[in-house]
């Protein structure tokens, strides 16, 4: 008897753990461990909004910067527009003078060609007028003259030409004159071996002799008086010509100077040497 009431006692403690204490203490463990873990969510939100907060805060501090940089670039922007529409201007003004220039020049070029063209034209009239006249005159010379077979005496041979060495003395334009009234020329010397012969002889004669060579018309540009040609050949001296004191501007072969040639006062006196051809 005794067995079967602790049976029935055991088995009604049972019933009322599992039945009516039961249910009550499983729901607050489960409410215990909700309460833990929104609060663990809590604590991660915290941290999360903390760390938001810090972001923010850090791209504040960024956008200021950015804004402050931005506005740096915007004024140096504006100083170089301001700089380069300067200097554009400045340009514009130096092309614009540079066009006028141009446009000047074309003017002053096209007006210059236009009166060299007339110039050439009248000097070609000219040389037309000179030629035709004197073709005329050779033509009268080859007929009214004998053609020479040897020189006259008194005359030296050298090639086709013959040379006359005066005795006596004259200025360089009384030479020419001298010359051409002797149906010559003041001589002029156009090979090297024509510089020896006249070398030669005005060696043996012991004086300075005139040729017909000048730079009167151009100071340092010497050419033959006659033929108004420059010289092919010279035989100046090594430190002539010099044109000293300004003042010498006609040719003769110097017998202290190696028989060679020097500049010289026109006006001095000298002997002087003729040339014409022999036919
Ligand atoms: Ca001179
Ligand atoms: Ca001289």
């Amino acid at each position: 008897m005794e067995f079967k009431v602790v049976v029935i006692l055991s088995f009604l403690l049972c019933i009322c753990n599992g039945y009516v204490f039961g249910p009550s203490t499983q729901s607050a463990v489960e409410a215990d461990r909700k309460e833990m873990r929104i609060q663990s969510d809590i604590n991660i939100l915290k941290d999360n909004m903390h760390e938001l907060l810090k972001r923010v805060s850090k791209n504040k501090n960024e956008i200021a910067s950015l804004k402050r940089e931005n506005q740096y670039l915007r004024k140096e922007l504006e100083n170089k527009r301001r700089k380069f529409s300067c200097e554009i201007n400045v340009l514009n003004e130096h092309s614009y003078e540079h066009q006028q220039l141009l446009n000047d020049t074309k003017t002053e070029i096209i007006h210059l060609r236009s009166s060299t063209i007339e110039e050439i034209r009248n000097r070609v009239d000219k040389l037309e007028i000179l030629e035709s006249q004197r073709s005329e005159v050779n033509n009268t010379e080859c007929i009214d003259k004998p053609v020479l077979t040897s020189c006259d005496d008194g005359w030296k041979r050298h090639t086709n030409n013959c040379y006359y060495f005066s005795t006596y003395s004259a200025s360089w334009t009384d030479a020419k004159r001298e010359c051409t009234q002797n149906d010559s020329r003041l001589a002029d010397a156009s090979s090297t071996s024509e510089i020896d012969f006249l070398k030669n002889n005005t060696a043996k004669y012991e004086k300075n002799f005139w040729l017909d060579g000048t730079d009167e018309s151009e100071e340092g540009v010497w050419v033959w008086s006659t033929s108004g040609q420059r010289f092919n050949v010279d035989d100046w001296y090594s430190s002539e010509p010099n044109n000293a004191d300004d003042n010498e501007h006609c040719l003769e072969i110097r017998r202290k100077l190696d028989n060679q040639w020097n500049d010289v006062d026109c006006s001095s006196l000298k002997s002087f040497i003729c040339k014409k051809p022999l036919m």
